[in-house]
């Protein structure tokens, strides 16, 4: 999604970027390191999903956005990552480089990915990259080259892999610039400028079964910020809820 601002040269893209991977290998941590320049050691388990608003001057005239839902890793046994995917334009796994079990959820979460979301009339795989977190740490639960994780990502199709350390802050800005080029360079649909709209291509309203079963008001607020321009509203609504769902369940 795309809005020109005053300037007809000025662009801002508005992405929503799925942020997964197993329970405790850094997705939270991560964001934090890349929006607000944080860490902390202390461990609090995401429940549900998350959110936050990363803004880039990508150059002087493109401005990029970056929704990003961190989604917790219980919820890969759950039924609502196909709420939470809609509209995604992009995804980074998270997997932590000390225990292999996590390397070997990765490609569960990209199956799950490709299996509940995908871009254009062509129904193209989303682009997602993976990351092999902790490297601060010893890899003893993790004994992969680079070499194999190249061919991993090929196999796999993902569009590439970076060692992250939320903790030393390495690579997590260059791994979500990579993202942010590619789905640039894909030039999606969703990328129209805001009030454009190109007769016989309204988008047509969810089907019956596209919708979500249940009438959960997180449900409700996240159809919301998907269909709706103002995302950056919604979103703050939907961090307000959150935090209600937290507090009350504390
Ligand atoms: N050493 C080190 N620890 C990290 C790093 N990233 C995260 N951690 C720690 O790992 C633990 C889990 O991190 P979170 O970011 O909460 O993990 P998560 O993936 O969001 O977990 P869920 O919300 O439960 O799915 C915390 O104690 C973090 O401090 C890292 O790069 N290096
Ligand atoms: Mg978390």
């Amino acid at each position: 999604m795309a809005t020109t601002a005053g300037d007809d040269d000025y662009t801002e893209y508005l992405y929503k970027i799925l942020v997964v991977g197993d329970i405790g290998t850094g997705k939270t941590s991560i964001i934090k390191r890349f929006v607000h320049n944080i860490f902390s050691m202390h461990y609090k388990s995401t429940i549900g999903v998350d959110f936050a608003l990363k803004v880039i001057n990508w150059d002087p005239k493109t401005e990029v956005r970056l929704q990003l839902w961190d989604i917790a890793g219980q919820e890969r046994f759950g039924s609502m990552t196909r709420v939470y995917y809609k509209e995604a334009v992009g995804a980074m796994i998270t997997f932590d480089v000390t225990r292999a079990s996590t390397f070997e959820a990765v490609s569960k979460w990209k199956a799950d990915i490709d299996s509940k979301v995908t871009i254009g009339p062509e129904e193209k795989p989303i682009p997602v990259v993976l990351l092999a977190n902790k490297c601060d740490l010893g890899k003893e639960g993790f004994i992969k080259t680079a070499n194999e994780m190249d061919k991993y990502c090929k196999d796999n199709g993902f569009i590439g892999w970076f060692e992250t350390s939320a903790k030393e802050n390495l690579n997590i800005e260059k791994a979500a610039r990579f993202l942010v080029e590619h789905i640039l360079k894909m030039d999606i649909r969703r990328n129209q400028p805001k009030g454009i709209v190109h007769p016989g291509e309204e988008p047509a309203p969810p089907a019956a079964s596209e919708q979500p079963k249940t009438n959960s008001l997180l449900e409700n607020l996240i159809s919301l910020s998907n269909n709706n321009n103002s995302n950056t509203l919604n979103l703050n609504l939907l961090k307000i809820f959150k935090k209600n769902i937290d507090y009350n369940n504390i």
